[in-house]
């Protein structure tokens, strides 16, 4: 009885810790605006877009940015290995619309997708001003997530940058449940 109670325990503690980290998820590093590098696969993206190293959020960030083509959207992505299927994950990150030579800016043009789908779409905004998206998913069977990230989604030409990517693991009801055992475990043994 001993024995599975601290299995179980350590099951639901090892979910707790589990968090897949997104590589150069701060753009601290550089990353390039067509290719893969450093954590990053840049896709469509012209000479106005691309890696800045200095005037983030803070620091280094990305702009995704083309010419405003409906057939194509400048985006980048990154495919991260090793999550626990079915567990719940939060994707956090910061955006802006920016560049000012295409404003005014109108419609929904921003957008997140984790594995194909569209999951966030955010409005262009007050230009050069970040804000936060949040975005909670469920781990396929794979456990394998390609986040990705676009600009110029409704056939405009807004550009929009990022920064400050991450992912975390959600503590789920089980988890706490695991963790309440956990805590009693450690009352009765402070009793004995
Ligand atoms: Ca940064
Ligand atoms: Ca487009
Ligand atoms: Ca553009």
């Amino acid at each position: 009885m001993k024995t599975t109670l601290a299995f179980v325990c350590a099951a639901a503690l090892s979910q707790v810790a589990f968090a897949q980290s997104v590589v150069n998820g701060d753009f601290s590093l550089e990353v390039p605006g067509n290719s893969t590098g450093n954590g990053w696969t840049g896709f469509s993206n012209d000479g106005a877009g691309g890696w800045r190293s200095s005037g983030g959020n803070p620091g280094g960030y990305f702009i995704m940015n083309d010419g405003g083509a409906s057939a194509t959207d400048p985006s980048i992505s990154q495919t991260i290995n090793g999550f626990v299927p079915g567990g719940l994950y939060r994707l956090t990150g910061d955006f802006a619309s920016w560049i000012v030579s295409n404003a005014p800016f109108g419609g929904a043009s921003f957008a997140v997708d984790i594995n194909g789908t569209q999951v966030f779409t955010g409005l262009a905004g007050t230009l050069q001003e970040w804000r936060s998206f949040q975005v909670d998913f469920t781990a396929p069977d794979t456990g394998i997530v390609t986040i990705r990230f676009r600009a110029e989604i409704n056939g405009t030409d807004n550009d929009f940058a990022i920064d400050n990517i991450a992912v975390a693991a959600i503590p789920t009801p089980a988890t706490g449940a695991g963790l309440l055992g956990l805590s009693l475990l450690a009352m009765g043994r402070r009793r004995r």
